[in-house]
């Protein structure tokens, strides 16, 4: 790597970075590691190239051979997603295929209806700091005090204030989405229904959880949580809605595609298509069931007590300790997490009394359900202990060991 010599400053800090994703347990519930492949093509001369436009309808000339990529992405993304009917890959990220949808599907000042951030939303549904509360006017639908999305409550709001665009998904909820239910409650009111599978996109791609296809006007999702494949983003709608889709990514809301980005896609959507992806995407679930069982055991309180997906909520609003210092004593012993609002959450977002718990990240570099049970035991023991640094040092040594024992895969 010529970096090395070039470039030290950031040579190093990019192989501290490598150790630390190989020293420590991952567990957030967006993160991932993606194949060599996949870092082959991001790291390509395809990051050098032009290409507004769509293939075959570019700005620029020589696009011949990224028009191959992209064209080979949105075949492999429609086929990965039974039911899809049209794509565009070329959204930067999850932020930008839910803004791009937003400007295709709304008029400014029109009504958006989401799930509320601190019960497991996305800035990008509507919050006051997202162009999506500021352009947009934003109302809220939360969970039940079962920490379950109540559709009998979206209905009531959706009549009352008869939104244009109803957003589903979220950041952090570990259930299953309704999306047939959400369906009739748009059409009970008119409403554009929006799906953004960002989090359990692999599932969804693999039969695992119920699809929005079918049910939603427009499909949004990231690449790289569930996925699996590079940062990144794209944005599916029905067959008449894709033009205007098309025009609102570019050039509505971004300029020049990422063509190494949208290459790594691709050879991530031919990874997902393999069956081997659907295997991978079972011991997700298994293992999120193992660590989400052994964590209950243990006596940690889940939001909705459990999940049905990848990732699950520890609601510490009555431990002695907030969320802000769960992730830090966790960092400590080499588990990382990150510090999440729950329902009802009483504390500011930068201290919170939740943390967020995902295992795509760990089942990629092949821990099983034993292991995760293991793992889930390690997260009760550093936080049960979080003040004897001696226990704090035996939890950090076995972190260590499960992880030299599972190098990570790229
Ligand atoms: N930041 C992502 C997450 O962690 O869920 C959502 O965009």
């Amino acid at each position: 790597m010529s970096i090395a010599r070039q470039d030290p400053e950031i040579f190093q800090a990019m192989e501290a970075e490598r150790f630390r994703q190989q020293e420590e347990l991952e567990l957030i519930a967006s993160e991932n590691y993606v194949s060599a492949d996949v870092l082959e093509a991001m790291g390509s001369v395809l990051t050098n190239k032009y290409a507004e436009g769509l293939p075959g309808k570019r700005y620029y000339g020589g696009c011949q051979h990224v028009d191959v990529v992209e064209e080979i992405a949105r075949t492999r993304a429609i086929a990965l997603f039974s039911g899809s009917e049209g794509v565009n890959v070329q959204p930067h990220s999850g932020a930008q295929a839910n803004a791009a949808v937003y400007l295709a599907a709304l008029k400014a000042g029109e009504t958006i209806l989401g799930l509320d951030l601190s019960n497991g939303g996305h800035l990008t549904h509507g919050s006051p700091a997202n162009s999506s509360g500021k352009l947009y006017r934003a109302v809220h639908y939360k969970v039940d005090d079962g920490g379950r999305i109540d559709l009998d409550q979206v209905r009531e709001i959706a009549q009352r204030e008869r939104p244009r665009l109803i957003m589903t998904g979220a950041s952090a909820y570990p259930r299953h989405w309704d999306w047939a239910a959400f369906r009739s409650i748009a059409d009970e009111v008119g409403a554009i229904l929006v799906a953004d599978i960002a989090h359990v996109a692999g599932l969804v791609a693999t039969g695992l959880h119920p699809t929005p296809f079918g049910h939603c006007d427009y499909v949004t999702t990231t690449t790289h949580k569930t996925l699996r494949g590079p940062r990144g983003g794209m944005a599916f709608a029905r067959a008449d809605l894709m033009k205007g889709l098309n025009s609102a990514v570019f050039p509505g809301t971004q300029g020049g595609p990422l063509m190494h980005v949208i290459a790594a896609k691709a050879v991530a959507f031919r990874e997902a298509l393999d069956p081997s992806f659907t295997v991978y995407q079972r011991q997700v679930l298994a293992n999120a069931q193992a660590m989400a069982t052994r964590l209950t055991e243990r006596g940690f309180r889940l939001v909705s007590g459990g999940t049905d997906n990848h990732l699950m909520l520890i609601d510490l609003s009555d431990a002695p300790y907030s969320g802000k210092d769960a992730e830090a004593v966790l960092g400590q012993v080499g588990i990382t997490v990150n510090k999440n609002t729950v329902p009802n959450e009483k504390r500011s977002p930068f201290v919170t009394s939740g943390i967020r718990v995902g295992t795509p990240a760990m089942t990629t570099r092949g821990l099983g359900t034993e292991d995760a049970g293991r793992v889930a035991d390690l997260i009760a023991d550093a936080l049960d202990n979080r003040e004897a640094p001696s226990r704090l040092d035996a939890v950090r040594a076995e972190v260590h060991a499960l992880c030299a024992r599972h190098p990570v895969p790229a």
